[in-house]
């Protein structure tokens, strides 16, 4: 990077999901801070049932942060050394449910529970019971009520309108704080009235980063709007606008002025190509489409709507199936070469390491030099299309099956640029590129791109 060129300060996160603390705290040292993320996103770090599922994690027993995936010191230490390379830890936090365990059981750290009992913390006065369905399970979506007071798949939950019950989540949520956290994804937000999800918010320190997960649908009462006044929202429109643009090669701006129509305000979303249930769920473009799911991160990268999350996970075939693990049901850490990516295939329970990908780290740095210009009117042409930042960088991408040039009008200055996706410059004074270079001329960059690949040049990659 050419270090007079402004850079904003890095905004992007990344869920590494299922990846053990001690793992997480390397990948901050070595990738995710030089990289620029700004944060990382947890899986759930308390105790849970004691199964190999990866969904295990959705169903806390305790508080305590003892889990697969890692020891409270392990925990502690990792929000340090994260911390210290400048990425801030953000954790997934479960607090609309406990199990979803009919049976009586034992957690995976050897804390006695039953459906609606966990002793220390809450009794059967503590849940809800819906009573407005068979089991007590929520069967229509279109019923607020069912939603927020019945069982989201089977999972005791809890009345999270309860003083008690408000009193011990907040103590968890500042347990976490005071290790260092700096914020958490609220998971099934939307099945806790926005008004308790607010009181609890109201209860943490001032600027605990509170990003809520609530699925959008149009058909049903609840809407992610409703969460947007104590935190952010992670916006499930936009990778259902975006995958279909790239599967059709027929692109589309969207709303360059103004809100997006079915999108939360930009400053209140979180928004990402997939996560860990989309990728096994509605999502079209995952670590499966190697090509298309980079091309679809780099427009995610480019753009200035939101704060992105990039997502990282492992492969698999069995939508069940846990991570990697020991003998003693703990996560096996995991760290990534630093060969590229993505891979041709990935072999069930394989790291997908999307940090480590050369295309991410090159948009990262597009995204530092963008900071605030606006997202100028696109350009399309066949299978491909490009848009600028204004002033700071050009984007483009060709998602069909032959090589495409596009020409993209733009204010950068005339001159040559590397490509950041495909490796940038050689070195920060240099004025050789990694991988391809393109011209500036005369108000118009000509990307040549090879099928399905994506190009990017700001100010900072001028040779
Ligand atoms: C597992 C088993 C179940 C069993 C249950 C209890 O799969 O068969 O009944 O355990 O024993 C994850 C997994 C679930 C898992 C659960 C608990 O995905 O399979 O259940 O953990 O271990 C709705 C919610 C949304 C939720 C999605 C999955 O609104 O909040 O469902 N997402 C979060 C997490 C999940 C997690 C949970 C919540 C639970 O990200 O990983 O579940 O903590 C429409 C609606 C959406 C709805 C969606 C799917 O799109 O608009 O609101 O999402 O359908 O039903
Ligand atoms: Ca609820």
């Amino acid at each position: 990077p050419t270090p007079s060129v402004e850079r904003a300060a890095p905004d992007a996160g990344i869920q590494l999901f299922q990846l053990p603390w001690s793992s997480i705290a390397e990948e901050c040292e070595t990738r995710l801070g030089p990289a620029g993320f700004a944060w990382v996103l947890t899986s759930p770090p308390n105790e849970s049932i004691a199964r190999e599922e990866w969904w295990a994690s959705y169903q806390p027993v305790s508080y305590g942060l003892n889990s697969r995936l890692g020891t409270r010191d392990e925990f502690a230490d990792m929000v340090k050394r994260c911390d210290a390379a400048g990425v801030a830890v953000i954790a997934d936090a479960v607090i609309n449910h406990m199990t979803g365990q009919d049976a009586a059981g034992t957690g995976f750290a050897g804390t006695p529970y039953a459906h609606d009992e966990y002793p220390g913390l809450y009794g059967p006065d503590d849940f809800h019971h819906c009573g407005l369905t068979p089991g007590d399970d929520i069967v229509d979506y279109t019923s607020r009520e069912q939603v927020q007071t019945c069982e989201l798949v089977n999972l005791a939950d809890l009345d999270t309108s309860g003083e008690q019950v408000q009193r011990t989540i907040v103590a968890y949520l500042d347990d976490l704080l005071s290790l260092g956290v700096a914020g958490f994804r609220i998971d099934a937000a939307k099945h806790m009235a926005a008004d308790d999800v607010a009181a609890i918010v109201g209860r943490l320190p001032e600027g605990t980063r509170i990003m809520s997960e609530v699925i959008r649908s149009a058909r049903e009462p609840v809407q992610p709007e409703e969460y947007t006044g104590f935190g952010e929202v992670f916006e499930f429109s936009y990778a259902r606008d975006l995958d279909p643009q790239l599967e059709s090669g027929v692109f589309a701006d969207p709303e360059l002025e103004g809100d997006r129509p079915a999108h939360v305000p930009a400053d209140r979303a979180v928004v990402f190509i997939d996560n860990h249930d989309t990728e096994r769920g509605e999502a079209d473009i995952t670590y499966r489409d190697g090509r298309l799911y980079v091309i679809a991160n780099a427009l995610m990268l480019a753009d200035d709507y939101g704060t992105p999350v990039v997502y990282s996970g492992y492969a698999f075939s069995d939508r069940d199936s846990g991570a990697p693990a020991e003998a003693d049901g703990t996560v096996s850490p995991a760290s990534c070469a630093d060969a590229g990516g993505p891979a041709e295939s990935y072999a069930d329970g394989e790291r997908t390491c999307v940090q480590a990908w050369p295309a991410i780290a090159g948009m990262l740095e597009f995204r530092a030099v963008a900071g605030a210009a606006p997202r100028l009117e696109g350009v399309s042409d066949g299978d491909a299309y490009g848009f600028e930042r204004e002033g700071r960088g050009v984007v483009a991408v060709n998602v069909g099956d032959e090589t495409q040039t596009l020409a993209v009008p733009t204010t950068l200055p005339s001159g040559q640029y590397c490509d950041v996706v495909s490796g940038g410059k050689d070195a920060i004074d240099g004025e050789g590129c990694r991988g391809a270079a393109y011209t500036v001329d005369g108000g118009v960059v000509r990307f040549e791109l090879a099928p399905q690949t994506a190009a990017a040049i700001h100010l900072g990659s001028r040779r």
